[in-house]
């Protein structure tokens, strides 16, 4: 029996793809290292949060006398000082932050990427104990390097993304990242406090039998989008229907388990709400990234996620992701194929 399993930890990962391509610099190495860091202080802060209560809830002091901050401030924070310090990153946009930050220093304005993030994702289901993540977003400037990043570094189309990742803060705790090269996935082993590639090289299956939307704005859908998910339900020796649904309200959780298992992730927009409710540049442009690396689809019902070219930060987009089968039984329905 194979004892000394050789594990490759994250850093170890980073440094060997470096070892692959000696031309590159090691910033992409080192700000995935840097979200790697940032996620093992979120990973425990996030897996004592039913304990909150006894270390003083938030706005209160903790028994370190420290203000006890809501955890995805905590989180925003923790990620934001990583890349702060680092030397990887220029600036960063995030859902807890109205604007762009602008690190504005010697060191970060010589770096070539920025970073964009949700921070903690579904944090409204801690205190259930239901799956949260983070989700990050990265591009080589489009600035002058040097010289303080810009708006413009940040509201690129998701095609031009260098990196993309997730972690999941769940049964484990996983970190997984694509690059141009493909998916690799990470789990965290307490016991030497790294995280280890448990999940190479991920391929999203083909097919699958999940289907993952709230039915609560079913009756707000557009009728396409309603049809289909009534296919979904109906018995279809072609397709293997009807499809299982599964709905965490969690999209880490959701997308994550269709990435691994197969399966479609639909955030459609609706009568209130006609872009959704999901954010373009930190929450749809990662996973879609993500997905097409691994074989699978990402539309907004009419076109690509990834060519979308963004005009504002926090921006709303519909959401579709998920197998390729599936997308394409989807857009069958919306007689919208996207290229
Ligand atoms: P609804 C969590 O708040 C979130 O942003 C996503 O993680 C999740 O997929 C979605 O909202 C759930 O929204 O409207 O179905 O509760």
């Amino acid at each position: 029996m194979a004892i000394n399993r050789k594990i490759q930890t994250l850093d170890e990962f980073t440094i060997q793809q470096m070892r692959n391509f000696p031309q590159a610099t090691g910033e992409l190495s080192g700000l995935l290292r840097d979200m790697g860091l940032a996620a093992k202080r979120v990973h425990v802060e996030v897996n004592k949060a039913g304990l909150v209560d006894i270390l003083g809830d938030a706005g209160t002091m903790n028994v370190q006398g420290e203000e006890v901050k809501k955890l995805d401030v905590f989180a925003n924070n923790q990620f934001m000082g990583v890349l702060q310090h680092g030397i990887s990153c220029a600036g960063i946009g995030s859902e807890e932050l109205d604007d762009i930050v602008v690190f504005d220093d010697e060191v970060s304005n010589q770096s070539k990427y920025v970073c964009l993030f949700d921070p903690l994702d579904g944090s409204s289901n801690i205190d259930v104990n239901v799956s949260i993540g983070t989700i990050f977003s990265v591009f080589r400037r489009v600035s002058e390097l040097g010289k303080p990043a810009t708006k413009a570094d940040f509201l690129q189309a998701g095609n031009k993304q260098v990196a993309a990742g997730y972690v999941i803060y769940g049964s484990s705790t996983m970190l997984v990242y694509a690059t141009r090269r493909g998916v690799n996935g990470f789990t965290l082993d307490q016991s030497i406090g790294e995280f280890t590639l448990s999940h190479p090289d991920i391929q999203c299956p083909d097919t699958g039998k999940i289907y993952s939307v709230n039915h609560g704005n079913f009756f707000q859908y557009e009728e396409k989008v309603k049809e289909y998910i009534n296919a979904c339900q109906r018995k279809n020796k072609d397709n293997g229907g009807p499809y299982t649904q599964r709905y965490i309200g969690s999209m880490v959780a959701d997308v994550h388990r269709n990435l691994i298992k197969g399966g479609i992730f639909m955030y459609p927009g609706t009568t209130d709400k006609p872009k959704g409710k999901l954010r373009l540049l930190y929450e749809c442009n990662p996973f879609a990234f993500i997905v097409e690396k691994a074989g699978g689809k990402a539309t907004n019902g009419k076109q690509r996620i990834l060519d979308i070219e963004p005009t504002e930060i926090h921006q709303r987009t519909p959401m579709f992701i998920g197998s390729k089968l599936m997308m394409e039984e989807l857009e069958s329905f919306t007689q919208q194929a996207t290229k």
